[in-house]
């Protein structure tokens, strides 16, 4: 400790209080899942007030409230979607949701006059930016170190990019998304095959040492740091199936070997409502002791988990309790909204102490960052405060240093120690 550090006790709370506030806000840090592509993938890399606008959140939420037909909606280009979403959602009523609120937070942040309601300047600011320009602006505001992508080797227009042997940029990290060998492995097979790998749809001997091929080739190609699957709410280990057949004969093996977690994303109920699209997925609870098996059965791998259900979020809690194997990371989707995050980040602290990460962006259109990290540090500095007030409470002195220890851990360096 240095002769000057500052140091928190029950005598200087809300000195405490707002260094937390302040260390939350300067600390940079690493969103772990996102949407979000590098420069290199062109138009892949999604930004500006229409795409803000076009949301998959906003769109389910302008079906409910005009009661458009999705198709109807559907057919309207880019423009005038967003057009119509602004009218109905940001006009015709409040637009106090989350996602819209979002849209809000990041215009003001750009220094746009949110009181105006004028589109059409928000657009000819967009339009003065050069992507290249915009993401180091982005970056800045939300004071952000690195993404992890979501990298789809199954993608057509992802794929060729990686094969052509893309420019890195350090800012933008990989994650290996195998939804398609897990989730459907009857189409996963046949493009497999189209690319020179012996795989069938049985799983023979020969299959399955094909398909961990096949995944050590896109490990060492993009650098992922994870491997990551959404699951839906029946997921289930172990069972007699392909996907839990892969999970332990493919996905762990290949996790265990180049030393990267496999991360699961579950209980998501996909095309709920086929009519709106991406728009139209939805939650269910699902099974926590699947993934409490796959941690008991499998200690020498790494999970990372994130459940969608509010409903599992206590239970999935107290399994990372048992399993230091098991890294709990962000309020998914449905989750990231003010008081869920709220009621998540608080039950993790409790339970988990410092070793959670608390929060990703999901962002899926660059500007995004800056709304979902805006909302989420504040909500996280006032539960880590409310932590460290009752810690105060009983006697115990907490020194900036420390702070500053503790916070960088919960933005990111939590998951980079997870990785080691
Ligand atoms: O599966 C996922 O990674 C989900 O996060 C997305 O597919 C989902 O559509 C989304 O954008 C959630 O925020
Ligand atoms: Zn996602």
């Amino acid at each position: 400790m240095t002769a000057s550090e500052t140091v928190f006790t029950r005598n200087n709370m809300d000195a405490m209080r707002a260094a937390v506030r302040e260390t939350v806000e300067r600390t940079p840090l690493t969103d772990i899942h996102t949407h979000l592509y590098a420069p290199a993938f062109g138009k892949l890399l999604l930004w500006g007030v229409d795409e803000l606008l076009t949301y998959h959140y906003l769109i389910a939420e302008v079906v409910r409230a005009s009661r458009i037909e999705p198709a109807a909606f559907y057919a309207k280009n880019k423009r005038e979607q967003a057009d119509f979403i602004w009218q109905t959602l940001f006009l015709e009523r409040s637009p106090y949701s989350e996602a819209c609120r979002g849209v809000l937070t990041v215009l003001d942040t750009l220094g746009l006059d949110v009181a105006s309601r004028d589109l059409a300047a928000y657009r000819a600011y967009f339009a003065q930016q050069t992507v290249e320009g915009y993401i180091d602006t982005v970056f800045e505001r939300a004071n952000l170190k690195s993404v992890v992508m979501t990298n789809d080797p199954f993608d057509d227009a992802e794929r060729p990019v990686w094969e052509s042997g893309i420019e890195a940029d350090r800012r933008f990290h990989a994650a290996l998304r195998i939804d398609l060998v897990l989730n459907n492995w009857a189409s996963a097979c046949a493009r497999l095959k189209g690319w020179g790998y012996g795989a069938d749809e049985t799983l023979s001997k020969k299959a399955l040492a094909e398909t961990r091929r096949f995944l050590a080739d896109w490990l060492k190609r993009t650098k992922a740091l994870y491997m990551a699957v959404s699951l839906p709410q029946d997921f289930a280990f172990p069972e007699e199936s392909p996907r839990a057949r892969l999970i332990a004969e493919c996905i762990i093996p290949v996790a265990r070997e180049y030393n990267v977690p496999f991360a699961m994303m579950i209980g998501v109920k996909r095309a709920m409502n086929p009519a709106l699209k991406l728009a139209g997925d939805g939650v269910g609870k699902s099974d926590v002791g699947a993934v409490e098996r796959l941690c008991v059965s499998y200690p020498d791998a790494k999970f990372m988990v994130t459940m969608l259900a509010r409903e599992d979020q206590h239970e999935l809690s107290i399994a990372a309790r048992k399993f230091p194997n098991l890294f709990l990371f962000g309020c998914w989707w449905f989750l990231n909204v003010p008081g869920i995050i709220e009621e998540m980040t608080r039950m993790r602290f409790e339970l988990l102490g410092t070793c959670v990460l608390p929060q990703h962006s999901d962002a899926r259109v660059l500007d995004q960052v800056i709304y979902k990290w805006s909302h989420s540090r504040a909500i996280i500095a006032n539960v880590l405060a409310d932590k460290y007030a009752d810690l105060l409470r009983t006697g115990w002195a907490l020194k900036q240093s420390e702070l500053d220890r503790d916070v960088a851990g919960l933005l990111g360096g939590n998951f980079w120690d997870y990785l080691k």
